[in-house]
């Protein structure tokens, strides 16, 4: 019997080893961010997030709040900057706008090297003032491990990764060699 339940432990354990690692990049447009003047709304261009050796990788969107057509969040990520997504015109305006890419290709948030993101730039419409207090969590195995804000009006804006908080010590390692103290002069 023991045997057996050794057995199992064994094998969980294992199983567990094999969990698929997963990186996520989610953009949020909160309701405190505004709803006065029908600015509720997420509007992206395109989500591009490229890797150290400036390659582009591919994503999957795996969760949105919201979408409706001609707009849909695929638009997003179907390499045309002339299209872009637009979140349903809300009739309960209390729920924050998002959508979830999961990352292709890589295990590690720290294999990212930047995030490109484009904001809606069309027409008189003035509707691209309406991403400002919007952010973007980074997410290591279901796990938030930073974000970037969005705090001005732009067409195009580039995150590098290297500015998050946590890059130092789990991109290059708390265990990093530190340079030997100097002698006292004698
Ligand atoms: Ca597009």
């Amino acid at each position: 019997m023991m045997y057996y339940l050794f057995l199992c432990i064994f094998m969980i354990m294992n199983l567990c080893r094999l969990c698929v690692c997963s990186v996520e990049l989610r953009i949020v447009r909160p309701v405190s961010a505004g709803t006065d003047d029908d600015n509720h709304h997420l509007h992206i261009r395109e989500f591009q997030v490229f890797d150290n050796m400036n390659t582009q990788l591919t994503l999957s969107i795996i969760d949105f709040d919201s979408q409706i057509d001609p707009w849909p969040v695929s638009n997003t990520i179907d390499g045309n900057l002339d299209t872009f997504s637009h979140s349903y015109f809300p009739e309960d305006i209390s729920k924050d706008h998002f959508i979830l890419y999961q990352v292709n290709g890589i295990e590690d948030y720290c294999d990212i090297s930047n995030i490109d993101i484009y904001n809606r730039i069309d027409g008189d419409l003035h509707a691209s003032h309406r991403i400002i207090g919007s952010y973007i969590n980074v997410i290591q195995d279901e796990v938030t491990i930073g974000t970037f804000d969005i705090t001005q009006d732009l067409p195009l804006y580039t995150f590098n990764i290297n500015q998050l908080t946590t890059y130092t010590d789990d991109c290059l390692g708390t265990d990093a060699p530190t340079e030997e103290p100097a002698d006292e002069p004698l």
